[in-house]
């Protein structure tokens, strides 16, 4: 195809597909409409290797969370049996390793281009195409546009004042740089308590010089218990991969355990404690599966999270430091539960000191530190901002996405993220959204998240082509519909009392306060999915 760019005309290449991001989502999807429907599919990436997330984010002690048994495709046995991880919770330089044994073992690579960061999209009701433009000024254009762009993506820098003039160095954890960064004999700042600052700062505070930790709002945070695998677990994933699966497809939140059916209301004290001691000694996050109604019911909840302080107290020697860290003002779980390694004991080293920055706020970033409104300063070297994202819409955002009619995303969603399922949105024809918000995705073991959306995307997709559709979007009504349904499952845990989580948009200043995930579980939106589907997508209207 040729566009008219000026004088001259421009070979565009128009592809069936275009995917946007090459981390878990984006390799699947590729995979997905290329080998199983046989489409011209492409992937554009901004960073020049496969891996999104754990491509950009190798700050020290980057990690995952999820168990690597369950950290993992599972649509491919092949994958799967190709595949062996060393440690219980994978590192990140590993799971990058695996990304790209996916992408050679699918062959992926000759349909990505890297280094190719979508500037625009835009819709063109003319062509029914998406156009797509890129940083270097190429364009593509496609008849399906699919972001899987990641929820966490979007580096949240805060603007604080004077960080220009800070003649020391600072990096986000989020884009940290390649070549490492060197941290001996350094006096480094970090600010953010989430779960990147509660893994990054044991490992920094074991080679600067001293490490200052501020921190806003202290967190919870389970022991990971991290080990090396032993070959008859590793044979054991192995031989058991179908069990696992089911196991992970039955659960709200995707990990391979189930959450209990009982209350922790209805046991005693010293049953309850026993429970929590032993989820406590296992480790990670599986503290919070041990009774049903701990994101449910307040008073569970308390029982949790007074145990989390308690062990906290029992573990950090100065008192005012361990206050300081019990000082949470949110109930546990409510904000994305970190794990970690020796975070509360570095607390203990000589060369660690916590900063209440609740307290005593940040004022400006000065050449020489931090400065705080009681005027105290910080000599740093080195600010490590480890201060999150701009969650679930802010990679979307950036894109510079128009739909129908030249509606801007960014208008669309001035009032907050609206979406069918969090898979599609009213105005943007053919447009996909995997992990956007309004899908459980966050709430869950990503992975499984993952390959349901990309399924059922790839399935939508074949469906309309067997219909001979043009297009595909969600109904205004359906959106409103799913919003409100998202919102009531929310408002029915007691995430939203985390009044600054992520979450809800309230890490960014000026961002709409919506809760954006969906915390319905994926067995009942995989159903709700589902059904959305054979009702011959109910909600959505085809041209
Ligand atoms: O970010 P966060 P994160 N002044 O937003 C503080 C996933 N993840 O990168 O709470 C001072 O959770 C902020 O304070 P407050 C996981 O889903 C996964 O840690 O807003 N402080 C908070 O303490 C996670 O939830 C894994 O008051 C400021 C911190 O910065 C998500 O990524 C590993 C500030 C930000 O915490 C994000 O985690 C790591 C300011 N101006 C992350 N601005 C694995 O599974 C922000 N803060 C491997």
């Amino acid at each position: 195809m040729s566009e008219g760019a000026g004088r001259k005309a421009v070979e565009v290449p128009v592809h069936d597909a275009l995917i946007v991001g090459a981390g878990f989502a984006g390799l699947y999807q590729l995979h997905a409409l290329r080998d199983r429907l046989g489409l011209s599919a492409h992937v554009l990436e901004a960073a020049d290797g496969v891996g999104g997330t754990w491509w950009w984010n190798r700050y020290p002690g980057a990690r995952c969370d999820s168990e690597s048994h369950a950290y993992a495709f599972y649509f491919s046995e092949e994958l799967l049996q190709s595949w062996e991880w060393s440690e219980r919770y994978p590192e990140q330089p590993e799971i990058l390793r695996y990304l790209n044994h996916v992408a050679d073992r699918l062959d992926l690579r000759r349909d990505i281009t890297f280094n190719a960061r979508v500037t625009s999209a835009r819709w063109d009701a003319e062509d029914n195409l998406w156009h797509v433009t890129t940083a270097d000024g190429r364009r593509r254009a496609a008849t399906w546009l699919i972001t899987a762009v990641g929820c966490l993506s979007s580096a949240n820098i805060p603007d604080i004042p004077g960080r220009d003039d800070f003649a020391g160095r600072w990096v986000h954890t989020g884009h940290w740089p390649h070549e490492g960064v060197d941290f001996a004999g350094q006096r480094v700042g970090m600010i953010g308590t989430g779960s990147t600052g509660i893994q990054a700062a044991p490992v920094i505070a074991g080679s600067a010089a001293h490490l200052t930790v501020f921190q806003r709002t202290a967190n919870y945070s389970i022991p990971a218990r991290n080990t090396p695998l032993t070959s008859a677990f590793k044979r054991w994933a192995k031989e058991n991969a179908a069990e696992i699966r089911e196991a992970m497809h039955a659960t709200g939140n995707g990990h391979p355990w189930p959450v209990s059916e009982r209350s922790a209301l209805e046991v005693d004290d010293a049953e309850r404690e026993a429970i929590f001691r032993a989820a406590w000694e296992k480790g990670g996050l599986r503290l919070r599966a041990t009774f049903r109604d701990i994101l449910t019911d307040r008073r569970a909840n308390d029982t949790a999270a007074e145990f989390i302080r308690a062990r906290i107290r029992e573990v950090v020697k100065d008192p005012k430091t361990a206050a300081m860290l019990t000082d949470i003002d949110h109930p546990f779980a409510t904000k994305r539960p970190p794990i970690d390694t020796g975070y509360f004991e570095t607390f203990n080293r000589d060369n660690v000191t916590l900063v209440d920055v609740r307290a005593d706020p940040i004022e400006r970033i000065t050449p020489t530190g931090i400065r705080l409104k009681s005027g105290a300063e910080h000599v740093l070297d080195i600010i490590v901002f480890a201060t999150g994202f701009d969650a679930m819409t802010g990679a979307l955002l950036r894109m510079g996405i128009t739909g129908r009619d030249g509606l801007a995303l960014s208008d669309a969603w001035a009032a907050g993220p609206r979406t069918q399922l969090g898979l599609q949105v009213a105005g943007f024809p053919n447009m996909f959204t995997v992990t956007g918000p309004g899908s459980p995705s966050v709430l869950t073991n990503m992975p499984v998240a993952i390959e349901q959306h990309v399924e059922w995307i790839t399935d939508c997709i074949a469906a309309m082509r067997a219909r001979g559709v043009a297009t595909i979007e969600p109904t205004e009504e359906a959106c409103d519909r799913w919003v409100a349904h998202v919102n009531d499952v929310a408002n029915a845990t007691l995430m939203p009392q985390a009044g600054h989580s992520w979450y809800l948009g309230a890490n960014v200043p000026g961002k709409p306060r919506v809760f954006m995930p969906y915390a319905g579980g994926m067995p009942a939106y995989r159903r709700i999915c589902d059904e959305v589907a054979a009702a011959g997508y109910e909600g959505f209207v085809t041209t």
